[in-house]
């Protein structure tokens, strides 16, 4: 059973993960906008995975009789200077969501809350692997410039990610 301040913790990590989905999201409307195809496809598959780490969380409340208490999902901004701002943006917001993880894990050792602790080691991993592609892409495109033939480069490598669920990972 969770204790009161874990459970309204974990409501509120349900919305900041539904809000990163709304983010990229809007980001993939972004570049389909400016007919980067393969950016939006890599932003669309990045707001399903976003999805499945809320409902990871739901779904774990669930397991500990907790209630759920959804929250309103803030609205993200929709237009972008240049693709490398958009992802520079989005390391940005990554590195905001590793430190709520931290946070999470900080109260799950203070409440002696080992189910939870051991919970949260994969959103731990998680994150490393998500701020590492986000810096990769910025490298990328920070080599390319303003080279069209560059940009057309990434966005074909960036049509290639394909969706996995959650489910399907096993975890
Ligand atoms: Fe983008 O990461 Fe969720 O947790």
């Amino acid at each position: 059973m969770l204790k009161e301040r874990m459970k309204e913790a974990i409501n509120k990590q349900i919305n900041e993960e539904l809000y990163s989905a709304y983010l990229y999201l809007s980001m993939s409307g972004y570049f389909n906008s400016i007919g980067l195809k393969g950016f939006a496809n890599w932003m669309m598959v990045q707001y399903k995975e976003e999805t499945d780490h809320a409902m990871k969380l739901y779904n774990y409340l669930l397991s500990q009789g907790s209630d759920i208490k959804l929250l309103t999902i803030n609205e993200p901004p929709h237009i972008w200077d240049s693709p490398l701002h958009a992802f520079e943006e989005t390391l940005k917001h990554e590195q905001h969501i590793t430190e709520c993880i931290n946070e999470l894990v900080d109260l799950a050792e203070e409440l002696k809350d080992r189910a939870t602790y051991n919970f949260l080691q994969w959103y731990i991993n998680e994150q490393v692997e998500e701020e590492e592609n986000d810096r990769e892409i910025i490298d990328k495109l920070n080599f390319v410039g303003d080279s069209k033939n560059g940009i057309f480069m990434i966005d074909n490598e960036l049509a290639q990610r394909k969706y996995v669920p959650l489910i399907q990972e096993g975890v």
